[in-house]
């Protein structure tokens, strides 16, 4: 468990958080210095219901039954004037080929060279995490020296005693690996871990220039 983070704040800037735009590739991101968190992840893993649960809105972001529905980049403003991000999914088998491709120009772009990025959330299934493609996550995020945090998604779904030896687990690996990283356990139903996530995001947040026009001029 990520035990060194601070008591969330009184007031849940979160909550206040809104749907900015809908970006099908990159230059439609906006040109300012907002700073930004990222929510990566399978597809399916819950990166949209954790956003939702997050910001305690029932539909900021779409939840889908159906992997690989979000094809699009996401993002929510909140009162800072800070974004969130809700990146698309990876990992869905049965996608066709340029599917996989503009996948990989969009978030591969994003992770590699979106300026405004401060942290990146990297969504996982408790029961199935650290893929290729997560590991290829968490090495995008590692290479520009961005602020990680793995939160262990549906662990509504294991006991207790099983959710902790997987949170366990994932950390040994990544220690084993030489990998700086907070890791958590989490439930979209449940809210279990639900402060610790905004007390993370916010920390990184707070850190970094919000999105005033006037700070707006830079080519991304
Ligand atoms: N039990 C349980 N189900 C969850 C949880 N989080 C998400 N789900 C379910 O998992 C499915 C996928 O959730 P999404 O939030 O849409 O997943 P996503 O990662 O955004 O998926 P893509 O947008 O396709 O990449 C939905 O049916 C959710 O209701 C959780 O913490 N517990
Ligand atoms: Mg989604």
């Amino acid at each position: 468990m990520n035990s060194a983070v601070t008591p969330p704040p009184v007031f849940n800037p979160f909550r206040q958080a809104q749907f900015v735009l809908s970006a099908a590739r990159l230059a439609q991101l906006p040109k300012d210095h907002a700073g930004e968190a990222a929510f990566v992840g399978r597809s399916n893993a819950g990166k949209s219901s954790a956003l939702n649960k997050i910001c305690d809105q029932r539909a900021l972001a779409r939840v889908s039954k159906t992997p690989g529905r979000t094809q699009l980049i996401n993002l929510f403003s909140l009162p800072s004037g800070h974004r969130l991000v809700d990146l698309p999914g990876y990992g869905f088998a049965q996608a066709p080929l340029e599917v996989k491709r503009a996948w990989g120009n969009l978030v591969g772009g994003f992770m590699e060279h979106r300026p405004n990025l401060r942290g990146v959330v990297v969504v996982m299934d408790i029961r199935r995490p650290l893929t290729d493609l997560d590991w290829q996550m968490l090495e995008w995020a590692r290479s520009r020296n961005c602020a990680t945090h793995i939160l262990l998604t549906k662990a509504d779904k294991l006991g207790f005693g099983a959710t902790k030896n997987a949170t366990r687990e994932v950390e040994a690996t990544l220690r084993a690996r030489d990998f700086s990283a907070g890791v958590q356990a989490f439930s979209s139903e449940s809210g279990l871990g639900l402060e610790t996530v905004r007390a993370t995001v916010d920390q990184w947040l707070a850190q970094t220039p919000t999105g005033d026009v006037e700070s707006a001029e830079v080519g991304n």
